[in-house]
């Protein structure tokens, strides 16, 4: 999205930004986004962080932050990429990667409703989709995705999550082959990819299925059909021009550029009966074991590769004025909105005409060998006149769209099957992706719209020259549209979604079994905690329960020895997480759940005594957790020794009364 702001400044001039950002919110407002202090929110919102590469949960309608989960990027709070148990998570093809950019969340389907037990993530930079598993709100797999480069264009769930796809935002040379090529001559190297990951239905496991290999286009957006349309998938291109420089300019030059549908249906079956070709590639997989409570990191070597030159009924290119960003499909799966960034109206496809279309082969020519239909003969029609910039589109399930118009800073609610515009409000400003409790799926649940700004200025006291980004709650139960709360966010959300509490809240784990911990470093009680030498290596089998360490007097360590401490905690009681810090460990922290092991790495740079202490306020004496362990020279004597309570101190001092 910021990649668009620069096409957008020249438009901004003539942009109607409310001048009065003052007085939006009327008097009952505050009642309908009031949650009283220990009731709980009615929705989990789960929101993409952006470039922070996290993903967040918020309580709706409250705002309340409820979560940052660590996906893409190592998070210090929690250890995330730093504990060795998560650090091949974020292990790819070009190495271990701290960070990525989070556009999209995507809830697991089943029945083309969310079933609550799945978020996906996309990593736009380093292309990636992650699995979130919401038993643990954690990270649970992560899969790198070969053959693409700028993963934007996903992760979009078909009906029963059969596959999470995924299109590359960049087309480049293919992974197979020389890469090392003149980048002018994008035509005749650059090809696109649009990857179909499938997950397994009873663990959630993702590989890729097959890849599409396609025109050189850049792929945005997609979404998966819906009940008729539900073989089909449907994307939004920009650059057919396939320009290589200056986009701003070189990729705004056509009036159309292309929605692409895809019968997903029928290239699965072709892969089925062979078709697909098999391709060396490298791409990590990456899985966290919740019984372990490690990773493991995988580089695979293969991925199926169907040309959809070569099966030209599988990809059909739609016209779609001018640089389309959101593609969006209506709860009845019939009409597809294409949001034309450049567009001064909102076309809606009919899924019903784009099938008479190609029955009756209504073409008006082919792009690269795909059939291209025309624009007329797919069209249901068109919503005139709607706002400037539209980026994106969700459904209230009440036969209405909501759209997001970044250049005229509003959300404008029209009627699908009129097309008339019902009603518009401004927002502050600038809005990138809009949320809609289940705005996206076959029943959305409505009630509520969040509407993600790009741009914040004055709506919060000022913080310098960066500001958080603003979201914006409306009620969307009347024909007009109430905004009724105003909240920051973390990293920049892009796309969000919600779902009743209830799908959610009851499956919500709450501490792991320590008797279930096969973690291979676990110590299940102190009486298994110990420090084992091995060469240069130490480990250090520590426990922490309210309020000590075992052992907490560790001597015998010496420089050039890496030390790891596996941490058990030992506790088996809600929301008791103990933390770990040693002096000088050049890392993070760990933070470890109850009945969980994690293990921290640490290589002293100097002899000396170095205290070590529990992060997290865990009970009255939790200031008293804390520990030494001693560092002496490479050639020293001191034996390995460690204990808790019983390495009493030679001396003490007491106070001597007065006058004596
Ligand atoms: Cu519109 Cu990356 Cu979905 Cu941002 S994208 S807004
Ligand atoms: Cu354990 Cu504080």
């Amino acid at each position: 999205m910021l990649a668009l702001a620069g096409a957008f400044l020249l438009m901004a001039q003539y942009s109607c930004k409310p001048k009065n950002a003052g007085n939006a919110v009327s008097g009952d407002a505050a009642s309908k986004a009031y949650v009283a202090p220990g009731k709980y929110d009615e929705f989990y919102n789960f929101v993409s962080g952006g470039f922070s590469g996290q993903m967040s949960v918020y309580g709706i309608p409250s705002g309340r932050l409820l979560r940052v989960i660590p996906v893409f990027s190592v998070d210090p709070q929690s250890g995330y990429g730093y504990s060795e148990e998560t650090k091949p998570m974020l292990n790819t093809s070009h190495g271990f990667i701290p960070w990525d950019d989070l556009h999209h969340v995507e809830m697991s389907l089943t029945d083309g409703s969310p079933d609550g037990r799945w978020v996906f993530g996309n990593g736009n930079n380093t292309p990636r989709v992650a699995r979130l598993d919401l038993k643990t709100f954690r990270t649970a797999e992560i899969l790198e995705l070969p053959n693409s480069a700028g993963n934007h264009s996903s992760p979009f769930a078909t009906e029963n999550t059969e596959y999470i796809v995924a299109g590359t935002r960049f087309s480049v040379p293919m992974d197979n082959s020389n890469g090392d090529v003149p980048i002018n001559t994008y035509r005749q190297n650059f090809r696109g990819t649009v990857s179909f990951i499938k997950v397994d239905p009873t663990s959630g496991n993702m590989s890729i299925g097959f890849q599409l290999r396609t025109p050189g286009v850049n792929f945005d957006l997609s979404h998966a059909g819906k009940g008729k349309s539900h073989d089909w998938f449907f994307f939004s291109t920009y650059n057919t021009e396939q320009a290589n420089t200056l986009l701003e300019v070189n990729a705004s030059q056509r009036d159309k550029d292309f929605i692409m549908a895809v019968n997903w249906k029928k290239a699965e079956d072709l892969v089925k009966q062979g078709k697909g070709k098999k391709e060396s590639v490298k791409y990590a997989h990456n899985v966290y074991d919740e019984k372990t409570h490690s990773s493991t990191s995988k580089i695979e070597n293969e991925v199926t590769v169907l040309d959809v030159k070569d099966f030209p009924d599988i990809v059909y290119f739609i016209p779609c004025p001018k640089s389309p960003h959101g593609c969006d499909v209506d709860p009845t799966g019939e009409y597809i909105v294409g949001s034309g960034k450049l567009a001064a109206l909102l076309p809606v496809f009919s899924f019903d005409k784009i099938q008479k279309a190609i029955a009756a082969k209504d073409f008006i020519g082919e792009y690269d060998g795909i059939p291209v239909i025309r624009y007329e003969a797919a069209l249901y029609g068109e919503v005139e006149k709607p706002g400037l910039g539209p980026l994106h589109t969700e459904f209230d399930g009440k036969g209405n769209a909501i759209t997001t118009f970044f250049v005229s800073s509003e959300i404008v609610k029209w009627n699908v099957k009129d097309l008339k515009i019902i009603d518009r409000q401004p927002t502050y400003y600038s809005p990138g992706h809009l949320c809609i409790p289940g705005g996206d799926t076959k029943k959305p649940y409505g009630k509520y719209v969040i509407v993600y700004n790009k741009i914040t200025k004055d709506r919060y006291l000022p913080t310098g020259p960066e500001l958080n980004q603003s979201a914006q709650l409306f009620d969307i139960t009347g024909d007009k549209m109430q905004l009724i709360l105003d909240f920051p966010t973390i990293g920049e959300p892009h796309y969000a979604q919600a779902v009743p509490a209830d799908l959610v809240k009851n499956n919500s784990l709450r501490l792991f079994d320590i008797n279930a911990n096969a973690n291979p470093y676990v110590s299940k009680g102190e009486k298994e905690t110990k420090v084992v030498r091995n060469g240069k290596r130490v480990d250090i089998y520590i426990t922490s329960i309210r309020s000590h360490f075992t052992p907490d007097n560790i001597e015998g360590i010496k420089m050039g020895d890496d030390v790891y401490w596996h941490v058990t905690n030992l506790e088996q009681d809600w929301d008791v997480p103990h933390g770990f810090a040693v002096k000088g460990a050049q890392n993070a922290e760990l933070l470890i759940m109850p009945g969980e092991t994690q293990t921290l790495k640490w290589s002293p740079e100097k002899p000396g005594i170095y205290p070590f202490y529990c992060t997290d306020f865990c009970s009255a004496l939790h200031q008293e957790m804390q520990g030494y362990i001693r560092v002496s020279p490479a050639g020293s004597n001191v034996p390995l020794t460690f204990s808790t309570g019983t390495n009493m101190p030679k001396d003490t001092v007491s106070v001597t009364p007065m006058g004596k």
